[in-house]
């Protein structure tokens, strides 16, 4: 369990440093993290509605920033099969 939480974390700063704020996500990151990370979850090239709705599902404060709080909840969620939409997916690469 610590492993993983430290796999999200550094997925997630792997990410969040590439522009503005390096604490939050903007939608270009998130795009590139899902793409990345967790292309199984969202195809290789995700279509801009699928970020779209990951994205706000993320960003449950709607600042239009999704920063680590945000993340790591989802990815849990995600991991743990129950998704908003109810699939059972996607796990991130280990
Ligand atoms: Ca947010």
């Amino acid at each position: 369990m610590q492993k993983a939480i430290a796999l999200v974390i550094e997925t997630f700063r792997k990410y969040s440093g590439r522009e503005g704020d390096p604490t939050t996500l903007t939608k270009a990151e998130l795009k590139e993290l899902l793409q990345n990370e967790l292309g199984e979850l969202v195809g290789k090239a995700p279509d801009k509605a699928a970020v779209d709705r990951i994205f706000s599902d993320l960003d449950s404060n709607q600042d239009n920033l999704v920063d680590f709080a945000e993340f790591g909840l989802w990815i849990l969620v995600v991991q743990s099969g129950h998704t908003t939409d109810g699939q059972q997916k996607a796990k991130i690469r280990k």
